[in-house]
């Protein structure tokens, strides 16, 4: 069994909603749900855009390899009525799932880099990583969720 932690974010539509749905389709598709963090509210980061986020992180048991979570978070996003336009950078999505962690593996493919290259500074993802696994080293940095929300925090 393999553990992997997905990030989810959601400004668009009832948000609620696509966090259930997207949870419930994780469990059928993915695997076993075996924590969801608190749920926080943000603006944009990155873009301008009037909608608020709510973000998140699951945790998740699989036996899955980490291109075939790749593709289901993709059929998932896309089942919840997300559009990509292509080469828009970031916009407003009614789901958005991005894998974090898969054990403590590094992979850089062209399609798929874990653990995810911005992870570490934004808030809206290590405040619930430090929710679920605040001992959990990033297998990179070095650095436990907890190090790394105190270095967010001291910033
Ligand atoms: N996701 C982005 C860009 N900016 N801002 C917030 N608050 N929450 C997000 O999930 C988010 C973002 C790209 O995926
Ligand atoms: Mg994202
Ligand atoms: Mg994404």
């Amino acid at each position: 069994m393999h553990n992997v932690f997905i990030a989810f974010g959601t400004n668009m539509g009832n948000r609620r909603r696509m966090i259930e749905y997207a949870l419930i389709l994780c469990s059928d598709l993915i695997g076993k749900v075996v924590a969801l963090s608190e749920i926080r509210s943000s603006m944009p980061v990155g873009y301008d855009s009037d909608h608020e986020y709510l973000n998140g992180v699951f945790h998740l048991e699989t036996r899955l390899e980490p291109e075939d979570i790749l593709a289901r978070c993709m059929a998932i996003e896309r089942e919840l009525g997300r559009v990509r336009t292509p080469g828009a950078g970031y916009e407003d999505r009614p789901i958005d799932l991005d894998i974090l962690f898969y054990d403590d593996a590094i992979i850089s493919k062209d399609n798929l880099v874990i653990p995810h290259p911005r992870m570490h500074e934004r808030r809206f993802v290590i405040e619930p990583m430090n929710d679920l696994a605040p001992d959990f080293v990033h297998p990179t940095l070095k650095k436990s969720m907890k190090q790394l929300l105190d270095e967010l925090n001291a910033n």
